[in-house]
Parts: structure tokens; sequence; C-alpha cells
């Protein structure tokens, strides 16, 4: 076990290697430069944050809280703002009590977010989870656009052990996701889980089926908790906040699933999401593998963000 968590964090510090050099290099630039804690600092801090994908706003309120505990505590010296800073960033990221109530509960999962960005592989990662940990999971593919959709869900029900609801290609998504929900009360599963199509034929069409599905969801598994996931991929940056901002306009998004942390990620999107748009991070993915996801530790991501090199 300490040694799986240890290779874990050693993958999360490697994937966020590109931000690493970005802004933690950059920021201990500064925080080990000569000076005072003067505006030029508080300038040169801000550029190095919005260069590492915070975001504009964030990275306001991050200086905003930093200015007033350099005051508050009379701080002279530049390196002392470091912790601060990282200190700053955890808290800006904690989830809160009951982020992760719905794997307790009768749940349905709704995996959403544009193509390629890892949604059907994320429901196969959840689907083994939450099997391993003894719960009746049923997915559902209401991916019908691709060919391919549902024969990769189904690859990834059998390794999970899970069941699957889908129908053939071309098949109405709202209706796959009809039959999950009833296949769900009839079997009392626990947590249903339905992946989506990350493209149809524009955006006004993905995002219509989105709506009907929610209303699906609502209509035929009124008693389940409802979750709302929105998946991005870690390597987009700023792109990713813009997705967020059109998902949630007609989803309630309750978290986010950012992938690909494994890879040349960007880490600080994972922070402006959170902090800017108030949607938590609950999962990150780490590789292509079904056991490559894990909960979203804010103390541990700021940990692998600002590890030494030699970590
Ligand atoms: N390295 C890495 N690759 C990942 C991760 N999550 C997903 N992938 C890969 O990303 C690619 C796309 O993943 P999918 O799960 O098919 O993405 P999707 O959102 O379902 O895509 P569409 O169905 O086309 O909308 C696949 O090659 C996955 O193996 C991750 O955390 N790390
Ligand atoms: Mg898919």
């Amino acid at each position: 076990m300490e040694e799986e968590k240890k290779g874990f964090f050693s993958r999360l510090v490697a994937g966020l290697e590109k931000t690493r050099h970005a802004v933690v290099s950059g920021l201990d630039d500064l925080f080990n430069g000569p000076g005072e804690i003067d505006d030029t600092f508080y300038e040169e801090l801000e550029e190095v944050l919005i260069s590492g994908d915070m975001g504009v706003r964030t990275t306001e309120m991050i200086l905003e809280d930093l200015r007033e505990q350099v005051k508050a505590e009379h701080r002279k010296e530049r390196a002392s703002c470091r912790e601060l800073l990282i200190q700053n960033l955890k808290e800006r990221m904690d989830l809160g009590e009951n982020a992760y109530a719905f794997e307790q509960k009768k749940s349905v999962l709704l995996l959403v977010g544009v193509n390629g960005v890892g949604k059907t592989t994320t429901a196969g990662k959840l689907a083994s989870k939450l099997r391993k940990e003894g719960k009746s999971v049923l997915l559902a593919g209401a991916d019908t656009f691709r060919a391919a959709a549902v024969e990769q869900l189904k690859e990834w029900a059998f390794r999970a052990s899970a069941e699957l609801v889908s129908s053939k290609e071309g098949g109405d998504p709202a209706a796959v996701v009809f039959d999950a929900c009833n296949a769900a009360k009839a079997r009392n599963t626990d947590i249903l889980i339905c992946d989506t199509a990350g493209r149809l034929h524009n955006k006004k069409n993905l995002m219509e089926e989105l709506k009907k599905i929610n209303r699906v969801i609502d209509r035929e598994l009124p008693g389940y908790v409802r979750e709302t996931l929105l998946v991005l991929d870690g390597t987009t940056g700023q792109n990713a906040l813009e997705q967020a901002r059109e998902f949630k306009e007609i989803c309630e998004l309750s978290g986010i699933v950012l992938t690909k942390l494994d890879g040349s990620a960007k880490g600080g999107i994972a922070v402006a999401i959170q902090a800017e748009l108030q949607i938590p991070v609950k999962f990150i993915g780490i590789g292509e593998g079904i056991d490559d996801l894990r909960r979203f530790h804010s103390g541990e991501f700021v940990d692998a963000l600002f590890a030494k090199e030699e970590a």
C-alpha cells in the first residue's frame, strides 16, 4: 500500500513536471531573489502564476490573500511567502466534507465532456473502483454516436466486472439511459454510471442531448443521488476552463475529473477551475490502466506541484 502510494506520488510529480518548470522554478527564483516584498515582487508573482495556467481571476484572488497575510503578519522576507502560497493553494482547493458521499448512496453518475478527454476510460476506472468496494455497478453506453464506443465500454464493463446496458450505433442515447435507469431500479443497483458522447453532429445537438438525458434520469430515478462529473484533459490548459463554463450552463456539475495528469499536464488549471468556477476536482487520472484513477487530494497535489526535483 505504501509502495503503491509512493509510486502514484512520483507519477504525479513526473506528470506535473512541465508546470513545475514553468511555475515553481519561476516562483523559487522569485522567493529566493533579493529585495523586499514590494510591488515589483507581486507583479512578477502575478506573471508566473498566470503563465502556469492558474487563470487571471484565481491569480488575483491568491495575490489579494497573500498581500493581506504579509501585511497582517509583518512579513519582510520573500522566502517566507513560499509557505504562505502553498498553504493558500491547499485551502483554496480543499473539497469540503461531502465530495464523495455519493459513493455510499444509491447514485447516478453522468460523465460529460468534449471528445477524447477520457470519459469512457474514467467510466471504466470508476466502475472498477466501486465494484472493488463491493457496490453493484451498471454502466450505460449513452454514446451511440461512434461505432466503436459501445465496444469500448463493453470491454471496460468486462474488466471491471460491471453490468452494461447499451444499444446499437445510431440509437437514441436518452433511450439507453431510460433503459439503464429501469434496469437499475429492477436490479436494485447501487451505482449507475452513464458514459456520454463527446461529439454529435454539432455542439447544440450535444447540449440538447445532455439536457434530455438529465430529464430522463430526474424522472426515472428520483430517489438516487445525482452526480454529474465533467471530464477534462489535464494537458489542455486554459481551454479546459472554457469547456467547464460551457457545460456548467446546461448541467449541474458536481465535480471535475482531471485526466492525463501523467502526461505533460498543466497543473495550474486544476487550481483555476476550482477557484473560479467553484467546481471541485474530485478525481484525477494518471494513466490508461484500470487502477489509474485517484481521489483528488489538494494537499498531495500541491505538494507534487511544489516537489523539489529530487523527489
Ligand atoms: N495517459 C493517460 N491517458 C488517458 C487517461 N485517461 C484517458 N486516457 C486516454 O485518452 C484516450 C481517450 O480516452 P476515452 O476514454 O476514449 O475518451 P472519451 O472522452 O470517452 O472520448 P470520446 O468517446 O471520443 O468522446 C484513450 O486513448 C485513453 O486511453 C489518463 O488519465 N492518462
Ligand atoms: Mg467515449
